[in-house]
């Protein structure tokens, strides 16, 4: 019987999955669709976003913290609106996450097609962020890179979180590291004075990104740098839009706040104080989270396979001969990334499973 490297060895390597486009590319790497092979399905597996860093960019960048804090965080939050990762596995060069395909692409791709959303998409959009936020908090994780590239849509036209490489683990109070990381635009002001993070510093983005689906720029928008700082820092956000309902008014006002101690879920009861807040008001929160509810837009999709929601940039490139070589690169020991390779034991086929990750 012919095995695949799966079944033969309880983990899996590139030679198990087909790469099929580049759907996107980074600082340290770049993200594939690929199919996974099925021996028992000639049609082929299903579909993944296969994320690929370069172990020599991360280590020259000094990111190898980050991309083991992202690899232990994907192991273990299983939420409807954050991205899953099924595997990762490494090779003599090379990491790999292999992530939940979501065929919408960036949410943010879309906005800018459309310009602004009316406040119902915004806010179902919104509840879906939220619930991903206050699931990632009640781990005491704080998301710390919120922005509109890292929502994606999934096929069934929720959002979900991707890129947990800036996230931080641990957080007991509601202050943490000082370092700055993060898309300016969407920073607090107390991270910008790097008077540290909190919980309420992932409230203050969650504002902007509200903002932004709702009058199609974010907040503080200067081309300029260092007015973009100044604005966040000091500015009021321009509110008086008349396409702005009250409550929408009201709940950025309170989510934009400045002083970090007075922001809508700063408190003990984090983001319950927002769920209660007016703009909510017809969400039902359970029917959201149990996928209930239907939602503003579907990705369509004239094929399994097709990358129409992605920026052409990427789609319309060939596989380079890197790409191909990449998958040559035969598998190799874990070397100085212990811990990295993974299974989900939901995927992984029941079978005696092999775990390198010492939790
Ligand atoms: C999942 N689907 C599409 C694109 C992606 C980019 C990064 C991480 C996960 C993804």
């Amino acid at each position: 019987m012919v095995e695949d490297s799966q079944s033969r060895t309880g983990t899996v390597t590139k030679q198990d999955f087909q790469m099929l486009s580049v759907i996107g590319k980074g600082a340290y790497g770049k993200v594939l669709l690929v199919k996974k092979k099925d021996l028992q399905n000639p049609a082929g597996g299903e579909l993944y976003a296969m994320k690929v860093l370069k172990k020599s960019e991360i280590l020259k960048r000094n990111q190898v913290e980050h991309t083991m804090t992202e690899r232990r965080i994907l192991g273990t939050v299983r939420h409807p609106f954050i991205v899953k990762m099924d595997y990762a596995f490494q090779s003599e060069s090379k990491l790999f996450f292999v992530l939940e395909y979501c065929p919408g692409g960036e949410l943010f791709f879309y906005l800018s097609q459309i310009g602004r959303f009316k406040e119902d998409a915004a806010r179902f959009y919104a509840s879906n962020i939220l619930l991903a936020l206050e699931h990632l908090h009640s781990l005491h994780i704080l998301y710390r890179d919120l922005k509109p590239e890292n929502v994606l849509v999934g096929k069934d036209g929720y959002a979900k979180l991707t890129d947990f490489g800036l996230a931080k683990e641990n957080v007991a109070g509601n202050s943490d590291a000082k370092s700055l990381c993060g898309t300016a635009e969407y920073l607090s002001p107390e991270i910008l004075q790097r008077q540290g993070h909190g919980k309420a510093s992932d409230w203050w983005s969650f504002g902007a990104i509200i903002y932004e689906m709702l009058c199609g720029l974010p907040p503080f928008y200067s081309k300029d740098r260092e007015k973009l700082y100044k604005n966040i820092k000091h500015a009021d956000p321009r509110l008086d839009f008349p396409f702005l309902s009250e409550s929408a008014r009201d709940l950025l006002m309170k989510l934009l706040e400045k002083d970090p101690t007075k922001r809508l879920g700063a408190g003990e009861r984090d983001a319950q104080d927002i769920k209660e807040h007016p703009w909510f008001d017809c969400i039902n929160w359970d029917a959201i989270q149990e996928k209930k509810i239907p939602p503003p837009y579907k990705p369509q999709l004239d094929t399994a396979t097709d990358t129409k929601h992605f920026t052409q940039d990427f789609t319309g490139m060939k596989l380079s001969p890197q790409d191909v070589e990449s998958l040559k690169d035969g598998s190799a020991a874990e070397g100085g990334w212990n811990g990295f390779s993974y299974v989900n034991q939901e995927v992984g086929g029941g079978g005696a499973m092999e775990m390198d990750i010492q939790q």
